[in-house]
């Protein structure tokens, strides 16, 4: 561990409260998206404490280390997909935004970590003037080539006054599942404040916890993401911070999100049915109380005896494994259940800055789709369970002629052509 770039989380970044509960301690792991060169030695590679704790008192659940985002953003390696799902999700972000926020023609957007600025490109095409702020240096001359403008920077409130100086108020602002990459909500939120326009509206889209913890899917669990949010809990944070939440959309994108739609208390809004029912539901499901979180607990524990003992089963089989994805989520999965490249041959991954790398940890190489289909596997570890449908039905072919896929949540379970009928 280097202890300079980390530091244990006391206080509540939501409520400031300091009432933890313990949810799930996974050992000390890499960051997830420190893509290594192949080498001889990996001796100074750094890894950090990984765990989530729940507060007590706004049900925040909180990564137990907050890592400098220095560290983590100013050279990044995941690259937003564009793959059919996440193609057609941002159609849907930007119809549903144009919509609330009322957007005309010149309007501003401001997206924070827009990373190549692939959503906004899309409002860019039907007429918005964008702007993307993103600390990634190389993602941003990315997006900066494709003709969308992006900041170099971390959205903070001396960025967003800066922008409101440049560009006027923004009517719309975007943060698509960076928000819970966050850890001064505060300082981001006065940037927010200062930022939009009298009527806008800030759009933010994050992880649900509830999916989280429904699906046991502690894979999501990494350095970057500080924060698992319920929705009461946002509700808290927003309104401690002079803003309104109104309106709310459960998705089922990145394994399970929450599009939530956020004002100024002037304009006035009417608050959605839906805010009111979904936080019901969060009520009854009993995630104020402690249990719920042992409850996950006791299903990470599953997963993480069950995951290496399946896959160890198949290697004495005599079968070859293959990760599909070398996504954020593979690296706490390999790591925290020890997975390695004695049980992972390689890791497939289409993006070509991950490619002839080594994954965080595990060292196990990336390969092209190339590679993967001249050198196929027997049975795939599926690392992008997200897009689980889509890969499913482009990797028909694999599938046909008799491998298998591993789903690790919310139980490992292998699949073939013949239980997918
Ligand atoms: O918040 C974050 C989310 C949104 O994205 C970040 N902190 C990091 C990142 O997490 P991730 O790496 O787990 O995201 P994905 O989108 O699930 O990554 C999937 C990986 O799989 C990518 O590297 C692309 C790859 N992939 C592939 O090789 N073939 C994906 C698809 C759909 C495919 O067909
Ligand atoms: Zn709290």
């Amino acid at each position: 561990m280097n202890a300079q770039n980390v530091r244990p989380v006391t206080s509540c970044r939501v409520c400031g409260g300091s009432d933890w509960q313990d949810v799930v301690a996974l050992g000390e792991v890499p960051l997830a998206n420190a893509f290594l060169e192949p080498a001889a030695s990996y001796e100074d590679e750094a890894s950090y404490p990984l765990g989530v704790i729940s507060c007590r008192s706004c049900r925040l659940m909180s990564v137990t280390h907050v890592v400098d985002p220095e560290v983590m953003y100013r050279t990044y390696s995941y690259v937003t997909s564009d793959s059919e799902t996440i193609t057609r999700h941002m159609e849907f972000v930007a119809t549903t935004c144009r919509e609330r926020a009322r957007l005309a023609a010149g309007d501003l957007v401001v997206e924070l970590g827009s990373n190549t600025g692939q959503q906004l490109a899309v409002f860019a095409r039907d007429g918005s003037r964008v702007l993307g702020v993103d600390p990634a240096r190389n993602l941003a001359a990315v997006a900066h080539e494709r003709g969308i403008p992006t900041l170099p920077e971390f959205f903070t409130d001396a960025t967003a006054r800066a922008v409101r100086r440049s560009h006027g108020p923004a009517r719309l602002i975007l943060g698509r599942h960076v928000f819970a990459h966050i850890d001064d909500l505060a300082g981001v939120l006065a940037g927010v404040r200062a930022l939009l326009a009298p009527d806008g509206v800030f759009v933010v889209e994050v992880p649900y916890g509830v999916d989280l913890l429904e699906k046991y899917a502690f894979d999501t669990i990494y350095h970057e993401h500080l924060s698992y949010f319920l929705l009461r809990t946002l509700d808290t944070l927003f309104t401690r911070h002079g803003l309104s939440l109104f309106d709310v959309e459960r998705l089922p994108v990145h394994g399970g999100s929450l599009l939530v739609l956020v004002g100024r208390p002037e304009a006035g809004r009417a608050v959605t049915d839906e805010v009111g029912a979904l936080m019901a539901a969060e009520e009854q499901a009993g995630l104020g109380s402690d249990a719920a979180y042992r409850e996950f607990a006791r299903g990470v524990r599953n997963v993480c005896e069950e995951l290496p003992a399946l896959v160890h089963r198949l290697r004495a089989e005599g079968k070859r494994i293959a990760g599909y994805g070398a996504s954020a989520k593979g690296t706490t999965i390999l790591n925290v259940c020890g997975l390695g490249s004695d049980e992972v041959a390689y890791c497939t991954d289409t993006t070509s800055l991950k490619q002839g790398k080594v994954l965080p940890g595990t060292h196990i190489p990336v390969r092209s789709p190339d590679h993967a289909r001249s050198d196929p596997p027997d049975v795939y570890l599926m690392l992008a369970w997200n897009y689980a449908d889509e890969i499913l039905r482009k990797e028909a072919d694999f599938l046909r002629a008799g491998g298998r896929f591993i789903l690790p949540f919310p139980k490992p379970a292998v699949v073939s052509a013949d239980s997918l009928r």
